[in-house]
């Protein structure tokens, strides 16, 4: 199957790449991943002034998930623009790189792209309106916010030549408004999904296990909710969606891409293994072959009618 594609006028080697947040800014998973074989990576959301993050500890496992609250920790946009997209032009050349960015008032995005954008060494930007774990935004964040969601979108809009990739939140009341807005707002692809806010205690004494105490679910729980919303607001948008949620195998993208992703990215998966997303690359191409779809283009949508699949014991892992 040939895995390559245009979109937002970018060539992507593969329809697969590294989630914002876990991956760094690229230089922290250069050694041990091929990049090149990627289809690119998100960076690490940056906020206009660097950012500590929460209290440790910031991660936690839990039965098919992962719970994280690391707070924004980034090295604010000048660090970002003097030293590590200097970086990333020097590496990363063939790699389409995203820029995450995100703040706690609409000012600060723009300001953080007005601050980026004469630079080279990255393709587009993905407006992180839906970290669950800004505590400046006390669990309210833009994405749940249509209004701010206009508004961010559209200042970002008029700011910028480049691609806009706009992340939303799982919890979302109407997701599909949401994304029909950013959408009218000037966004070239819609990601979905951020993580899922959540809390773990643990006894005795019924103590959060994470420093901030409520965090992101991500991970294999994540998978079904985040599949959904990419069926969900692919049917509401014309623009491309971005799948991400809970992707560990080619089996699980190939779910994605049938609901309507037109690229996914691999995050928590990486975490288990950091050579996920080249793995789900080949496993795609093997995949493909075997089910005789040439092109990822080509990936036969979900027909949510269809009658459902047979359970193998154990069902869908
Ligand atoms: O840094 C975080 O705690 C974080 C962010 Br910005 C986000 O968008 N999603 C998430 O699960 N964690």
């Amino acid at each position: 199957m040939r895995l390559e594609r245009e979109l937002f006028g970018v060539r992507f080697r593969a329809p697969v790449l590294l989630a914002a947040g876990t991956c760094g800014f690229g230089r922290e998973v250069a050694d041990v991943v091929d990049l090149e074989r990627l289809g690119g990576l998100v960076t690490k959301s940056v906020t206009l002034e660097p950012r500590a993050g929460n209290r440790p500890p910031r991660v936690a496992e839990l039965p098919g998930a992962m719970l994280n609250s690391i707070g924004l920790a980034n090295p604010g946009a000048e660090a970002v623009r003097r030293d590590r997209l200097s970086w990333i032009r020097e590496h990363l050349a063939g790699v389409p790189v995203w820029v995450s960015v995100a703040g706690h008032r609409p000012d600060e995005y723009v300001d953080i792209v007005r601050m980026l954008d004469a630079e080279r060494g990255f393709v587009g930007y993905e407006l992180n309106l839906s970290c669950p774990n800004d505590t400046r935004l006390e669990g309210r964040s833009f994405a749940l916010d249509p209004d701010a969601v206009d508004e961010v979108v559209g200042r970002v809009r008029r700011s910028t030549d480049r691609p806009l990739l706009v992340k939303l939140a799982p919890h979302d009341p109407d997701l599909p408004d949401t994304a029909r807005r950013a959408e009218g707002a000037g966004a070239d692809g819609i990601t979905v999904v951020n993580t899922l806010p959540g809390l773990a205690l643990r006894a005795p004494g019924s103590r959060p296990l994470l420093g901030a105490g409520p965090g992101g679910i991500s991970g294999p729980a994540l998978r079904a909710v985040g599949v959904h919303a990419v069926w969900r607001v692919a049917a509401a948008v014309e623009v491309p969606v971005v799948g991400v949620g809970g992707i560990l195998s080619a089996e699980d993208a190939w779910q994605y891409l049938s609901a309507g992703a037109s690229l996914v990215q691999v995050g928590t998966g990486s975490f288990a293994d950091p050579r996920c997303a080249e793995r789900i690359v080949g496993g795609l191409e093997r995949l493909g072959r075997e089910r005789g779809v040439e092109s990822v283009e080509r990936v036969p949508r979900t027909d949510p009618a269809a009658r459902p699949a047979p359970l193998e014991a154990g069902g869908v892992r």
